[in-house]
């Protein structure tokens, strides 16, 4: 794929290497695709890019609806549009924007647009069985020009409690190109998170079952993540951080064991970086309870 970026990639303060052996881009899926296809590509690569599985118009509907209802934190560029998602000059009501978060994950609107049809069917059709959708339920806006970014992680690690064939669904709401610090992908990463989980669980076998399935526990970094350093983590694995500019309408599905990471929003028209990442599973296998409720941002997961 031909394309140039202005700057190099870089997720918190370290840089990405654009060596080509470090660096590279996911590969596509077609949701319409025959899903025993769907499902050896996933069981391969750890992650499937489904590209145009969700209507554009309805997950652009959503970005607005999200944005209008952080309007009064003042998080949006004076009389911009909701859907643009402009950010403003950065002085944004902290606790009513928590307050609104909150309020928002709760909403039907929200649930109904994380049971797309879509969504679970296409998961019944991958699990080979009916699925259950955790509670627990996050979504995160990036403003432009910081240095916030997601460190690298596998999910297991904050849902120890049930089973590990657990997914997470990551969905943009709203084009997400490169320099809009979605998510990147350590290629065939799915078989170094299940060693490295394999060496924690040996680790940690002397704890307390709570302190076991801890993200945080003795053994783990305060942030549950593997490190804030990809470009080493790349190094040591001999790997490839692979990228995608997405777009709305796509959504991205992760097994427990695949590390990802995001990248900075160095978007240089001042746009806010929006998505949502939810969890399904089959619903005759072990469920995380820690996970049965609403996200807040006390909830310690
Ligand atoms: O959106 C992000 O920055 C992190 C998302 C994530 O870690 C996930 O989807 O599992």
């Amino acid at each position: 794929m031909q394309r140039t970026f202005d700057r190099p990639l870089t997720s918190d303060k370290y840089t990405l290497s654009s060596d080509p052996t470090r660096l590279g881009w996911l590969t596509p899926s077609n949701p319409t695709d025959p899903i025993d296809n769907l499902r050896d590509q996933f069981a391969e690569q750890g992650y499937l890019w489904l590209q145009g599985i969700l209507d554009r118009d309805e997950v652009l509907a959503f970005r607005a609806r999200y944005f209008e209802s952080m309007r009064e934190t003042g998080l949006l560029q004076d009389g911009s549009q909701a859907v643009d998602g402009l950010y403003g000059d950065g002085q944004v009501n902290q606790s009513k924007a928590n307050k609104a978060k909150a309020e928002l994950v709760r909403s039907a609107a929200y649930e109904a647009f994380c049971l797309s049809d879509e969504i679970w069917q296409l998961y019944e059709g991958l699990l080979g069985d009916a699925v259950y959708l955790h509670k627990r339920k996050l979504i995160r806006h990036v403003p432009p020009q910081t240095t916030i970014a997601t460190g690298a992680h596998y999910d297991l690690v904050y849902l120890r409690g049930g089973t590990d064939s657990v997914c997470s669904s990551w969905i943009p709401i709203g084009d997400i190109p490169v320099e809009m610090g979605g998510l990147v992908y350590l290629e065939n990463s799915h078989h170094i998170g299940r060693e490295m989980e394999a060496e924690f669980s040996r680790k940690s076998a002397e704890l307390p079952r709570e302190e076991q399935i801890s993200a945080y526990n003795k053994y783990m970094d305060k942030t549950g993540w593997l490190t804030k350093d990809l470009p080493t983590l790349a190094d040591r694995t001999d790997s490839r951080w692979l990228m995608a500019d997405y777009q709305a309408g796509d959504m991205v599905i992760h097994g427990a064991y695949t590390i990802h990471a995001s990248t900075n929003n160095v978007d240089t028209q001042g746009r806010l970086r929006l998505s949502t990442d939810i969890r399904y599973q089959r619903l005759r296998e072990e469920i995380d309870v820690r996970w049965n409720n609403h996200w807040s941002l006390d909830d310690m997961l």
